[in-house]
C-alpha cells in the first residue's frame, strides 16, 4: 500500500492525494518529466507572471480573497514540491487574491517552452486570467478569445479551456432554506450521538455571520478567507470544500463545537462493529461517492499535465457533473449510528495540529488508506483546495 509521508516530497504517486489513479500520476509525470533545473525555470516563470499579474480591477470579486495561504505547491503534483512551494510562497505573500495570482500563471505554466522569452501581455476572458498569444500556439488545453488583446488580429486572449460552462466568478448559495435536523440523543441539531460525543451527521456547510448578527449561506465553492463563518450540519446541502484546517476549526468554534479528534472521527466512521467502511467490512462500489473516473482538474482544464495540480482552487472544480454531491445523496453511505459521507465526497479535517484530513474524497478512497483508514497528512492546517471539507464534534 502506498502511503503519504508528512513533510517528504518524492516521486511516489502517493504524494498526490488528489490524483484519480496511479495511472493518472504516471501520465502526468511522463508528460511533464520535470528536472530540478526545469522546475527552477518554472518557478522563475511563475514569479515573473505574478509580478505581471492582472490589475486589481480585473480580479474576481472579494469572495475569492482568501487572506490565507493557498498552499497550492504542496499539492501541485510536481516531483519536488519544495521548489515549487518556494514560488507559491511568493504568491502567498501577496495578501490579496493569493489563489487568483496562482491562477494567473495557469495559461502559461502548461507550455513554458512556447512562452519562453518576455512575459506576454496579460488579459482576462470571461473572468479567467490569460495571456495575449498567437492563436497558432493557443491550442489543445487552451482556447483563444478575440478582441481582448492589443496588436494584430491573430494575437488573442489565451485562457485554459474549460470543459463546462461554469463561471469561476459566479457566486451561488445553494444551501439557502435548508435547516438542521432536530436535536436528538442529547446532541444539538444536526448532530448524532456516538458513545461519549456528538458528531455532525453531515459534512459541514457554512453560514456567513453578518454584522447585525444575522446569517446567510456562504457560497460553498469559495474559501471564506477572514469572513466570520459558522459551521452547519445540513442534509441535502452542498458541503463546504475549499477550506483550511484553521478555518474549519474556527467555523466549528463559531457554532459552539470543535473539530473531531482523529480517534472520534475514526470511531464514528467505523461504527460500533469497528468496520473498515462506514457501511460494513467489505468495500462496495457506488455506495459512497468515491470513484469519479476522471479527476476534476483533468476535466476542467482539459489536460493531464502537471501544472493543473497547482490550480486546484477553482470554484468550478466542485461544480462539474458527477463530482461533489449534496450531503446524504448516497443514502447507503451511512454508519449504523446515522452519520453520512464519512467516506468520500469531501476530505474532512480533524483536530490534528500537524494537519490531517480523513476519509478520501469523490475521486479516491484508496491511495492513502481504505475507507475509514484513509488519512492525508501531507499538508499543514493552512492548506486548502477544492477537496478539503470538514465536520464538527462536541
Ligand atoms: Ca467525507
Amino acid at each position: 500500500m502506498m502511503r503519504q509521508r508528512r513533510g517528504t516530497v518524492e516521486s511516489d504517486s502517493a504524494e498526490y492525494p488528489h490524483r484519480g489513479s496511479e495511472n493518472l500520476g504516471r501520465i502526468r509525470k511522463n508528460a511533464f518529466g520535470y528536472t530540478g533545473e526545469v522546475k527552477r525555470v518554472f518557478v522563475a516563470l511563475l514569479v515573473s507572471l505574478v509580478a505581471c499579474g492582472p490589475a486589481p480591477e480585473e480580479l474576481p470579486p472579494p469572495t475569492r480573497d482568501s487572506g490565507v495561504e493557498f498552499d497550492a505547491g504542496s499539492d501541485a503534483g510536481f516531483d519536488a514540491g519544495a521548489e515549487v512551494d518556494a514560488g507559491v510562497e511568493v504568491d502567498a505573500g501577496v495578501e490579496v487574491d493569493a489563489g487568483v495570482e496562482v491562477d494567473a500563471g495557469t495559461p502559461d505554466a502548461g507550455t513554458p517552452v512556447v512562452d519562453a522569452g518576455p512575459p506576454p501581455v496579460q488579459c482576462t476572458a470571461g473572468g479567467v486570467p490569460g495571456s495575449c498569444l498567437d492563436v497558432a500556439v493557443c491550442t489543445g488545453t487552451r482556447s483563444p478569445t478575440a478582441g481582448l488583446c492589443p496588436g494584430a488580429a491573430n494575437i488573442q486572449c489565451c485562457t485554459p479551456r474549460y470543459a463546462n460552462a461554469c463561471d469561476p466568478n459566479g457566486v451561488v448559495r445553494p444551501n439557502v432554506g435548508l435547516s438542521e435536523d432536530a436535536p436528538d440523543g442529547g446532541c444539538p441539531a444536526g448532530m448524532q450521538r456516538v458513545t461519549t460525543f456528538c458528531i455532525d451527521r453531515y459534512e459541514a456547510s457554512l453560514d456567513e455571520v453578518l454584522a447585525d448578527g444575522g446569517t446567510r449561506g456562504w457560497p460553498p465553492y469559495f474559501n471564506p478567507g477572514a469572513t466570520r463563518v459558522r459551521a452547519r450540519s445540513l442534509r441535502g446541502a452542498v458541503p463546504q470544500g475549499y477550506i483550511s484546517g484553521t478555518q474549519a476549526a474556527a467555523a466549528c468554534a463559531e457554532a459552539g463545537k470543535r473539530l473531531c479528534t482523529d480517534a472520534e472521527w475514526q470511531r464514528a466512521c467505523r461504527g460500533p462493529a469497528n468496520t473498515l467502511y462506514p457501511y460494513g467490512p467489505t468495500r462496495m462500489a457506488g455506495v459512497c461517492n468515491d470513484a469519479r473516473g476522471v479527476h476534476p482538474a483533468v476535466e476542467l482544464y482539459g489536460t493531464g499535465a502537471g501544472w493543473i495540480y497547482s490550480h486546484i482552487d477553482s470554484p468550478c472544480l466542485n461544480q462539474l457533473d458527477a463530482g461533489l454531491l449534496r450531503t446524504a445523496t448516497k443514502t447507503g453511505c451511512v454508519t449504523p449510528e446515522g452519520v453520512f459521507d464519512l467516506m468520500g465526497n469531501l476530505h474532512e479535517w480533524t483536530a490534528d495540529p500537524a494537519g490531517t484530513f480523513r476519509g478520501g474524497f469523490y475521486v479516491d478512497t484508496v491511495i492513502n488508506g481504505n475507507g475509514c483508514a484513509y488519512a492525508t497528512t501531507a499538508h499543514t492546517v493552512s492548506h486548502w483546495d477544492y477537496s478539503t471539507g470538514f465536520r464538527c464534534c462536541m
